[in-house]
């Protein structure tokens, strides 16, 4: 039986295991890529392995999701990130360049090749042939030091295209699609592998598009072929030496089948506050809209700003709204300088962001009060604008650029506006001013530590009797922006004592009083949570920082893929109810306890937890690898790999 791109490039890689759904892999990981905001950590803890030097064909660093913000704190970890990157053979990508997964797929990405990074949306790189795949900061780090990156092989879903887009109708009203069809849980373990006639009507950025937000879903990675596309892409990146084709043999066969018929995709919007809420634009236009965010590492290519440009050209963005755009990368600025986009957006009033994540993770540019917000990016949790009561939309930067001129959430496809057409572009204007290739004297690089970098995490292995308070019971789709959020909290993501002071602050300001008061006690923690606990980024620091608080279990009714990777990673105990009752039976304040915690989790079995408020005894599932399991006992990934070198 043949193999479709998925399996193709995991074969190429697999370093252990079996290529079978559902058992457990380890992966050769050719590339890696950090941003900023988890970088620190995971160059902190790749440090902590003593190597001289990355052991991976490429590592790449890039700063661009703290770029901008007050206070020293930024500088020193960018500092301390270009050190660190000259030191051990790393690729620098410096702030200003852009966004890493766009400047990724740009510079770097290759067709056939495995990606880590330490950003959930790194499945971007799906878009260009690649498998890509988000992890935990301290993933990245051990796969830069050529250690294979464990995963359970995932079921591939083929999503079948046929037909063309209609003018004003696109890639992402397609990941909405797919996103209204499979919704954001239940979708683990699992790759979507697109397919179809209609493959070849889609550029490279409009592949990348649906991948990056393929994320949303919870899918271990989406992927795209490797084609004449791919190749006239990487040409005009003055890059076709990495072209290879990765093609789908004929009869290869999937684990399910979801067709769309690209003819008949219609604008879509993400309603708040979750990027599965999603409706079509025509039934709910006419919303008043404050702001208008275009940008992300979603939607800031040079073909979606070309796009903006033109509807905005000769007209004037809303008295009432306030837009920002935010080029993906400086070659994205470059071209749009180049062509005449840029006047375009200047003269209708946009303001000009910086190429960077800005807005996205709710660094600066947050709404009014109450405002609604129209933005190209990925995620609308509550919140994570910056702002917390405003109604955030995602949308297609058509819908967002029609929007912003009528001040109301507008349908492009009802304005009978003449068709745009997107120049072909022979040569991208390749701009890597910004981008410092490391030299081979890294031994004699001094690296700058400033007062905001910390130290790695540091882990107990697991002891015997866990005596636990329910310090937090919370209900579904808890994600990672609300167990530790980022924007003006961002900058402490190197220092993980003051970091730990706003874990679950959106939820429960008090929760890191409580659970630092229990820890001084010798009280663990325990998090009771619902569905899809763990939702959104990859940010290891939903672990690290509730670990260091004291936090030994999550009990929930599922948990998402990276997050439950990163809770092993960081001696955590990742359990879900046997049986969902005993979910409501547990309050916030009830004392538990595990009794022989290591043998349980040695033996892998259920664990067995006593209720000592209610006197129940009940079981949960430690759904682990024999590698987890490992981590668990040791007290974290880094006891366990030092344990075993
Ligand atoms: C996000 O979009 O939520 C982020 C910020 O890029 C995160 C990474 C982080 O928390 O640093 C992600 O997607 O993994
Ligand atoms: Fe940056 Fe937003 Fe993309 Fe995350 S989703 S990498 S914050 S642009």
């Amino acid at each position: 039986m043949g193999l479709g791109v998925a399996y193709k490039i995991l074969s190429s890689h697999i370093a252990g295991g079996k290529l079978e759904a559902g058992s457990s892999i380890d992966l050769r990981i050719d590339q890696t890529l950090t941003q900023d905001a988890t970088g620190t950590m995971a160059y902190l803890q790749f440090e902590s392995l003593g190597l001289d030097h990355i052991r991976n064909e490429l590592a790449v660093s890039y700063v661009d999701h703290n770029t901008v913000q007050v206070g020293f704190e930024n500088a020193d970890d960018h500092l301390y990130l270009q050190s660190i990157a000259a030191s051990k053979g790393i690729v620098f990508s410096r702030p200003g360049n852009g966004i890493c997964h766009q400047v990724h797929l740009e510079r770097f990405g290759v067709p056939g090749k495995t990606l880590i990074g330490s950003d959930s949306h790194t499945p971007t790189g799906g878009g260009i042939g690649m498998v890509a795949i988000g992890a935990g900061g301290l993933d990245v780090a051990l796969a830069m030091a050529g250690v294979p990156f464990s995963i359970i092989c995932p079921r591939v879903i083929e999503i079948r295209l046929t037909g063309k887009l209609r003018p004003f109708c696109t890639a992402k009203d397609v990941i909405l699609t797919v996103l209204e069809h499979f919704g954001v849980k239940g979708n683990v373990n699992t790759v979507f592998e697109y397919t179809g006639p209609g493959v070849a009507t889609l550029s490279v950025p409009e592949r990348a598009t649906i991948c990056n937000m393929g994320a949303e879903c919870g899918v271990t990675t989406s992927v795209f072929p490797s084609d004449e596309v791919t190749k006239a892409f990487l040409k005009a990146q003055g890059r076709e030496k990495d072209y290879s084709p990765v093609t789908a043999d004929a009869d290869a066969s999937y684990d399910g089948l979801f067709e769309i018929d690209l003819c008949s995709v219609v604008p879509m919007a993400a309603c708040p506050h979750s990027p599965g809420n999603v409706r079509k634009v025509s039934e709910i236009s006419g919303l008043k809209v404050s702001q208008v965010a275009i940008g992300s590492c979603t939607n800031s290519s040079y073909a979606d700003l070309y796009k903006v440009g033109q509807i905005l050209k000769g007209r004037t963005v809303s008295p009432d709204v306030c837009l920002g755009v935010a080029p993906g990368s400086r070659e994205v600025l470059q071209m749009i300088t180049g062509d005449g986009t840029l006047s375009n957006l200047i003269a209708s009033g946009a303001r000009i962001l910086e190429s960077a994540c800005g807005f996205c993770i709710g660094n600066h540019f947050s709404p009014n009060s109450n405002g609604v917000s129209l933005r190209t990016n990925n995620r609308n949790f509550e919140g994570r604008s910056g702002t917390k009561d405003a109604q955030v939309y995602l949308v297609s930067p058509e819908t967002a650029a029609v929007s912003a001129v009528c001040g109301v959430l507008t349908d492009p496809t009802s304005l009978n506006l003449p068709e745009i057409t997107v120049p072909e572009v022979k040569s991208f204007k390749q701009d890597d001013n910004l981008i410092i290739f490391p030299n081979s004297d890294g031994k004699s690089v001094e690296i700058k530590r400033g007062p905001n970098i910390g130290n790695p995490p540091e882990c107990v292995p697991l002891t015997d009797n866990i005596f636990a308070d329910v310090t937090l019971k919370v209900g579904d789709k808890i994600t990672t922006d609300h167990i530790m959020p980022a924007g003006a909290r961002l900058k402490y993501r190197s220092n993980i004592e003051k970091y730990s002071t706003f874990v679950f602050e959106p939820v429960d300001p008090s929760f890191s009083e409580r659970a630092a008061a229990n820890k001084a006690e010798g009280v663990a923690n325990i998090i009771v949570a619902g569905q899809s606990y763990g939702q959104g980024s990859s940010r290891e620091h939903a672990a690290i920082c509730p670990m260091h608080l004291g936090v030994k279990a999550v009990m929930a009714l599922s948990i998402e893929r990276i997050h439950q990777a990163n809770l092993c990673n960081f001696g955590i105990l990742p359990l879900t109810f046997k049986d969902p009752a005993d979910y409501e039976h547990l309050d916030q304040g009830d004392r538990l306890v595990i009794e022989n915690a290591v043998s349980q989790v040695k033996a892998g079995g259920d664990i067995e937890v006593k209720d000592l408020t209610s006197g129940k005894l009940f079981k949960m599932k430690l759904d682990v690898s024999a590698l987890q399991r490992k981590m668990l006992l040791a007290g974290g990934r880094l006891n366990q790999i030092k344990e075993s070198l």
